[in-house]
């Protein structure tokens, strides 16, 4: 396979990697020495990036304690003044934008376009839009302030992003943080730490600590006001039974089987598009992806044939290669988990429809597909695949898709495709999901509230919700009594 050229930061990034080596978190506004460490690595090549300190108990209680000995100073500042904070972060985001970009990249596999045009840019929107929540904070919710110390837990499909959503929000609102990233994909949590420090952001708001499961659990356990994940529902789980009774805040944004609806009439080749972008972005791991097609049937032969030819389409390979589509699994063990998901479901009767596309020697790749023949029994009609496949079924009428639609333990998102725009508002308003797109799927926005019903969690990011989410009502102070009139 023939490669264009790598983009312009990669020098940068490699030098950047290379000079520090090994990282420890970041604490009170600085770095600690590294730790006991474990090796972060490119899932399209599985070479090594570099070392990211193992989190303690111990470390997390120092993060917790930096955090909440910056808190009062932090939260007293005026809105304007914490604004400016945001804003510096945000034009900082963008300044490193190109360098980010290459570093996710390499960090997570997915294509560079993709960090490119959508992960760092919205993770600098996020920041700008919560600049603008912090200016208006005490008009906009009087009587409310910070809840206070942020325990915050993040997956690896959008390292950056999924930062930015936890962060902005948790600053703008006066709290300061602790933020965990996964273990896949740490690396640019540390780069914007060291953004935190060139921004002359105050010591403690932000603290990064590294690690796995283990140091997320301790997370959970701290002496926290409020936890946010995004995560595997079964994790989600575990953390709402461990903080059940403690009184902290908690919001969940976990998995979901999102269905993408194609009736009859709807644009056929912008349906085909959709799906590309519902199931193929991101190589599929997106919490909201459209991985349960439903197509109506008059149209079921005529859509799969197009379908197929779009995916037959869809480069795979090097993701710093800038005409990429399709990048890397993000590690070896969610491959697997694909795998063997798809080799199930496959055994209980399902036909896998694959690109014929030669995927690279090394790495974690996965060739684009899509599932027929899947009988609602079948695990992968239940089940989060997470990776760039969806299951194909069809439906005869409104009723029935709507009925399809529902059954799923999930309600994250949901996708409607048809030029009869009453047919369409009325099936989304039927459908159970936290966001429904119609004729379009995966529009993200900073001022949109985004989350999940029933296991896809609760509580909203971005927007009016989001903020809210973190805030919490203040003791009203006594007015002082009017004088009596002599
Ligand atoms: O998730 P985990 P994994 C789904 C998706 C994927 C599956 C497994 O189906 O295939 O989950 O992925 C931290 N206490 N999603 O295993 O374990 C962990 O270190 C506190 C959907 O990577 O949930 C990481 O930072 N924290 C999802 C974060 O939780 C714990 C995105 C997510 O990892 C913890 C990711 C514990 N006990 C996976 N155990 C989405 N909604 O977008 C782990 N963590």
């Amino acid at each position: 396979m023939d490669y264009g050229p790598a983009p312009e930061a990669t020098g940068e990034v490699t030098k950047w990697l290379s000079t520090r080596g090994s990282f420890g978190h970041f604490i009170g506004g600085r770095f600690t020495a590294p730790g006991q460490t474990f090796d972060v690595r490119n899932p399209a090549t599985g070479d090594l990036l570099a070392k990211v300190t193992q989190g303690t108990a111990a470390d997390v209680a120092a993060a917790v304690k930096a955090a909440r000995s910056a808190l009062s100073r932090w939260s007293r500042l005026s809105g304007h003044e914490r604004a400016r904070h945001l804003y510096a972060l945000a034009r900082h985001i963008q300044k490193r934008e190109r360098f980010l970009a290459v570093l996710e990249t390499l960090d997570n596999g997915k294509p560079i376009r993709e960090t490119r045009d959508i992960d760092v840019p919205l993770a600098a929107r996020h920041f700008y839009h919560h600049a603008g929540w912090a200016e208006v904070l005490a008009d906009e919710f009087p009587g409310r302030g910070p809840v206070g110390v942020c325990g915050q837990i993040i997956p690896w499909n959008f390292p950056l992003l999924m930062l930015a959503w936890k962060i902005a929000p948790a600053l703008a609102a006066g709290n300061t943080v602790v933020l965990k990233p996964a273990e896949y994909t740490p690396l640019t949590a540390l780069a914007f730490a060291e953004i935190c420090a060139e921004v002359g952001l105050p010591k403690g708001v932000v603290n990064i600590v590294t690690g796995d499961g283990a140091t997320g659990a301790a997370l959970v356990a701290a002496e926290v006001d409020k936890i946010a994940f995004t995560g595997s529902t079964e994790v989600g789980r575990a953390i709402r039974r461990a903080t059940a009774g403690t009184g902290r805040k908690l919001t969940l944004e976990l998995g979901g089987k999102s269905p993408f609806v194609v009736f009859a009439d709807a644009d056929i080749d912008a349906a085909v598009e959709g799906v590309v972008d519902a199931i193929w972005f991101n190589q599929g791991q997106v919490c909201c992806a459209g991985s349960r097609i439903l197509v109506q049937e008059g149209i079921a032969r005529d859509f799969t044939e197009r379908l197929a030819v779009r995916m037959g389409k869809l480069r795979v390979g090097d993701p710093l290669d800038k005409s990429t589509d399709m990048g890397a699994i993000v590690d070896p063990v969610q491959l697997a988990r694909i795998r063997d998901l798809v080799a199930q479901g496959e055994a209980e009767g399902a036909v896998l429809h694959q690109a014929p596309c030669r995927l690279p020697d090394r790495g974690s790749f996965y060739a684009p597909g899509f599932l027929t023949n899947v009988a609602p029994a079948n695990i992968l009609s239940e089940v989060e695949i997470f990776g760039p496949v969806a299951t194909l079924t069809t439906f005869r009428t409104p009723d029935e898709a709507v009925e399809l639609a529902n059954n799923t333990r999930y309600g994250l998102a949901a996708s409607i495709w048809s030029e009869n725009i009453n047919l369409a508002l009325d099936v989304a308003s039927k459908v159970k999901a936290g966001v429904v797109w119609i004729n379009a799927t995966n529009v993200f926005d900073a001022g949109a509230g985004f989350g999940g019903y029933r296991e896809s969690g609760f509580g909203r990011e971005g927007g009016r919700e989001g903020m809210g989410e973190y805030l919490t009502e203040v003791p009203v102070k006594a007015k002082a009594e009017p004088a009596p009139v002599a």
